[in-house]
């Protein structure tokens, strides 16, 4: 029994809907209480749109809604949809803007009479980025550079392959992901290619400039009115020492409570740096007596 009662079953479903389409096509083909014109189908301009190559690139559909003699409808209103919206999206009045990659199918239609078009999303390489675009590095330090493949509006590609080379390794050396290694005093151009199976090679430079690795530590002489040296470098998480022994008495201050030491006469105090950057400080007994500390 059970074998036989599906195919039954499917039969008589299909025998109804038969009959229903029966019913309609009767139905609508004695419907005579609309005279004005049917829309018989919708033009699509341009019919094969063009690839758009970058992200946010725009094109404008233009859907008609014809009668069977190919006479405009007028009036007759036409809907957009994409079958992508993550591809592209499409505006009520028909532009179509580039979201990602892929293919989207997007359908004009007017009641039920509808016409599609295919269209292609590839972001197309146009140039190179490197990051950053010149910076300095010590010898023994490392500075790592990115390098991004862009489309023809500024947007990342992804899934490109990047290589990395220095001109000069006497003084900068650099690996295949982008890390530079100070090797000695001097300059290096550091050049990232880019490349894309479908596009080809983009490349763009880095200059890198090698210095000496700055000291763990360094010391500040106080005088009567003076921080000697003024400005003083160390390395990130080195130490600056600050020695009184002018016989006046001064504080150090860097503007925050935690980098301040309070009014000494004699004697050294000293302070941690933990980040790179420039700090400047002052003496708030003596005006003018300032100094700064740069740590890299
Ligand atoms: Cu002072």
């Amino acid at each position: 029994m059970a074998p036989l009662g599906v195919p039954m079953r499917s039969a008589l479903f299909l025998l109804g809907l038969f009959g229903i389409g029966a019913v309609g096509a009767c139905s609508s083909s004695h419907d005579s209480t609309n005279p004005g014109p049917t829309v018989a189908a919708i033009t699509i301009t341009p019919a094969v749109p063009d690839t758009l190559f970058s992200i946010g690139q725009t094109l404008q559909l233009t859907a008609v809604a014809r009668e069977a003699s190919g006479v405009a409808v007028a009036g007759a209103g036409v809907g957009y949809e994409t079958s992508a919206p993550s591809v592209v999206t499409i505006s009520p009045d028909g532009l179509i803007t580039a979201v990602g990659n892929g293919t989207a199918t997007v359908t004009g239609s007017s009641g039920t009479i509808k016409a599609s078009v295919p269209v292609v999303v590839r972001q197309k390489l146009a140039k190179a980025v490197v990051s950053p675009p010149s910076g300095g590095v010590a010898i023994g330090r490392t500075l790592a550079l990115t390098a991004t493949g862009q489309d023809a509006r500024g947007n990342p590609i992804t899934g490109l392959s990047r290589s990395f080379v220095s001109d000069n390794t006497a003084a900068a050396r650099v690996d295949a992901a982008g890390v530079v290694t100070g090797v000695a005093i001097g300059t290096a151009n550091v050049t990232a290619t880019v490349s894309s199976s479908s596009d080809g090679a983009r490349t763009a430079t880095a200059a890198i400039t090698v210095s000496n690795a700055p000291p763990a530590t360094a010391t500040v002489t106080l005088g009567a009115t003076t921080f000697a040296p003024a400005s003083t470098e160390i390395a990130v998480g080195g130490t600056v020492t600050w020695v009184n022994d002018s016989g006046v008495a001064h504080d150090v201050d860097f503007g925050t409570q935690a980098m301040h030491i309070p009014v000494f006469d004699s004697g050294q105090r000293s302070l941690a740096f933990a980040t790179a950057g420039t700090f400047e400080y002052h003496c708030n007994i003596h005006a003018g007596m300032t100094g700064t500390v740069v740590v890299r």
